[in-house]
């Protein structure tokens, strides 16, 4: 927590500083909600461009060593289970540097739920777990990866020593950096209760690094259940500016074509990535899990002139029931103001969504190229029991648009709005259309008979209108 809390520090700080401007008018005339792509939200889409990043740096990582700075003013730590040098919970794994027990240093070593866990995902280790260590620094594809002593090197080597089907462990060792690996498809766990996962050990608090040229998972139309991953630093490096094989097109990020259900993605750091989830063919997915996790700067190049032809967003999702987005940061999604042709278009957002039972809630979603999220739906009687709460927008030239490209009545049902903020709506205006509406519900009458929407909530909008109706 103590990294997203950094980065949302440092988020307040640079909005913070932001002078109130921009909030223009929001009369055009044209078709404006967002986007009358013909890509349809239905299953059998087509591949989307996935696209890479932007600022390789990584967190900030504070010293984790035993011994506490003797110059250092802070109080030391508590003695806890989690950073006493003890295996408390005798499961051959000791504090937070192996134990996934732990949601911090201050915590016991079992795995408690969420609400014990404050809010984090945490693991046991089952009696039939294989636990695979992969260190790109120290490990050795001859080594057996089963201690951290002997772990091996690459990630598609320890792929290959856990067991689809199995609630197996692969760690990637902390600040250690991997490039151009991927996993394919990769491997389902046992079952809800009992996932496959990636995650991560060692004693750096900087995430383990993986540099994409490609998905680093991809289903590729099939499906794909029980997995999570948690703690990783994705970025996609053609992506980078300055990075030898930048190409500012490729990348990769997560392509979830396919279907599934039980799927995690928690504590993550995705730069210049996408994250897919579409169902795709007779597949589907359900409870799918995206928390914690910071979206940021993903763009391709050739966008400008709101060029349709590539649909870089944070996320994108469609046909999946059962959607949580919590907690986690999308900023600055769909343009790159450091690529020259990398222009917002009204055709990128920092999510665009099509899903049942979706809950949105304590999201900062910064900085769109056009929406914050826009969810689309051609179908009447698609997309039922949307709840969207307690997130903070800010900039981009739409907070929340629902409806648009198509008239099907009653696309959108059991809407929920309430005690968002939206700050600055349109501040930097990026494409150059002049809009500043914090919500935008067009074309959609039958779902706004069902939206509650102010009533006894609060959305507050610090600049920026709310249009509602057709166009
Ligand atoms: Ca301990
Ligand atoms: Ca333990
Ligand atoms: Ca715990
Ligand atoms: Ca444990």
């Amino acid at each position: 927590m103590n990294r997203v809390f950094i980065i949302f520090m440092g988020m307040l700080t640079i909005f913070g500083t932001a002078v109130l401007a921009g909030c223009s008018g929001s009369n055009d005339s044209e078709n404006d909600q967002g986007d009358t792509d013909s890509d349809t939200s239905s299953g059998t889409d087509t591949y989307r461009d996935t696209d890479l990043d932007v600022d390789s740096d990584s967190d900030s990582g504070s010293d984790s060593d035993s011994n506490p700075d003797s110059d250092s003013d802070t109080v030391p730590p508590t003695v806890s289970d989690c950073n006493d040098g003890i295996d408390n919970d005798s499961d051959g794994y000791t504090d937070w540097q192996n134990d996934l027990g732990c949601a911090n240093a201050d915590d016991d070593e079992t795995s408690g739920s969420r609400e014990m866990e404050e809010g984090f995902t945490t693991f046991d280790i089952g009696a039939d777990s294989t636990v695979i260590y992969v260190s790109s620094t120290d490990g050795d594809d001859d080594n057996d990866g089963l201690t951290p002593d002997t772990p091996v090197k690459t990630i598609a080597k320890g792929a290959s020593l856990v067991t689809d089907g199995h609630n197996d462990f692969i760690l990637l060792k902390r600040g250690d950096v991997w490039r151009g690996e991927s996993l394919g498809r990769f491997l389902s766990g046992q079952d809800a209760e009992h996932p496959m996962v990636i995650a991560s050990y060692g004693d750096s608090t900087e995430l383990p690094r993986v540099e994409l040229d490609n998905n680093f998972i991809d289903h590729n139309g099939q499906a794909r259940s029980f997995v999570s991953i948690v703690g990783l630093e994705l970025v996609a490096y053609p992506k980078i500016v300055g990075d030898d094989n930048y190409d500012g097109s490729t990348g990769g990020g997560f392509r979830y074509v396919g279907g599934g259900s039980d799927l995690l993605i928690e504590g993550c750091r995705l730069t210049h990535c996408e994250l897919t989830v579409q169902s795709y063919d007779v597949n589907h997915y359900e409870n799918v899990e995206v928390r914690r996790n910071v979206i940021e700067m993903n763009y391709h190049i050739d966008t400008c002139g709101q060029n349709a032809t590539y649909r870089p967003s944070g996320m994108y999702t469609s046909h999946v029931d059962g959607l949580l987005i919590e907690d986690n940061i999308f900023d600055h999604n769909g343009w790159n103001e450091d690529v020259a042709s990398a222009c917002a278009t009204m055709y990128n957002h920092n999510m665009y969504l099509n899903a049942d039972n979706l809950v949105i809630r304590g999201n900062i979603i910064a900085r769109a190229s056009s929406m914050g999220i826009k969810m689309r739906s051609d179908i009447t009687g698609d997309c039922d029991t949307l709840l969207f709460e307690n997130n903070f927008f800010v900039d981009g030239e739409i907070g929340l648009g629902i409806g648009g490209n198509t008239e099907e009545p009653g696309r959108f049902s059991n809407v929920t709005i309430k005690d968002n903020i939206f700050s600055q709506i349109g501040l930097n205006n990026p494409t150059d259309r002049n809009f500043s509406w914090m919500l935008d519900m067009a074309d959609i009458d039958t779902a706004l008979n069902s939206i509650t929407l102010i009533q006894d909530q609060i959305n507050r909008c610090t600049c920026g209108e709310m249009r509602f109706g057709s166009r």
